[in-house]
């Protein structure tokens, strides 16, 4: 079984899947995608054949491509289920996907690179304006992550078992530090980052672990 992730070190959606595959003990072949270099190479036709959304990550087995960081998520849960990734549970399975859409729908996709880059463009947007745009939106999500977190965590953000909540955490938080977002109102969520980033699993998918971080 040949795997490939086609990711760019400081994407977040390309971060968690990384964590998930150290997590799991599969082994892969990182192919960074430039997402900046020559207007983006995630908008070369090679790449749009992958992934028509003009994204990272793509996961490759045996050459077949699935995107979308969740889906790839749960296609891994499924497939090596262990070690696991979710709860046994039904309840603390919803309560981890629960909190895993909280990144995933309600954060992440309001401040990514493209919608960035069109408030910058097409709607003349200072960088300091479009920080501004991407700090409110990380606010707004973690103020719930961290109530949630209050009533479902532990040592992690469900209970005391790493999970899909933990992998879209980390990276979040590492962006937010990006767009200078003040953590002081959130002491969950970066004790939980904390416990998390001793992990081998997530150390070595740290940005700055990657082939192409500069
Ligand atoms: N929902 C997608 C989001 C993927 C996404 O936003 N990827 C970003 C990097 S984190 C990207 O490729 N951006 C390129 C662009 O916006 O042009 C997922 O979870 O895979």
């Amino acid at each position: 079984m040949s795997r490939v992730l086609l990711g760019y070190w400081r994407s977040s959606s390309s971060w968690r899947v990384r964590i998930a595959l150290n997590w799991k003990a599969l082994s892969y072949e990182t192919v960074p995608v430039h997402l900046v270099a020559d207007g983006g190479r995630q908008h070369r036709p090679e790449h749009r054949a992958m992934n028509p959304m003009r994204q990272v990550p793509v996961l490759l087995e045996d050459g077949v491509p699935l995107s979308q960081s969740v889906a790839i998520l749960e296609y891994l849960e499924e497939r090596y289920p262990e070690p696991p990734l979710l709860p046994a549970d039904p309840w603390l399975r919803a309560r981890v996907r629960q909190l895993t859409e909280v990144v995933n729908s309600g954060i992440q996709p309001i401040q990514n690179l493209s919608v960035m880059q069109r408030l910058k463009g097409e709607f003349a947007l200072t960088p300091e304006q479009a920080k501004i745009w991407s700090r409110g939106w990380i606010e707004q999500g973690f103020v719930a992550l961290e109530a949630l977190v209050e009533k479902v965590g532990g040592q992690y953000c469900v209970g005391d078992a790493v999970s899909f909540a933990d992998l879209c955490l980390v990276p979040q938080i590492y962006n937010a530090r990006r767009f200078a977002v003040d953590l002081s109102p959130f002491p969950r969520l970066t004790a939980i980052e904390a416990c998390l980033e001793q992990l081998p699993a997530f150390v070595r998918a740290h940005p700055s672990q990657q082939p192409d971080a500069v």
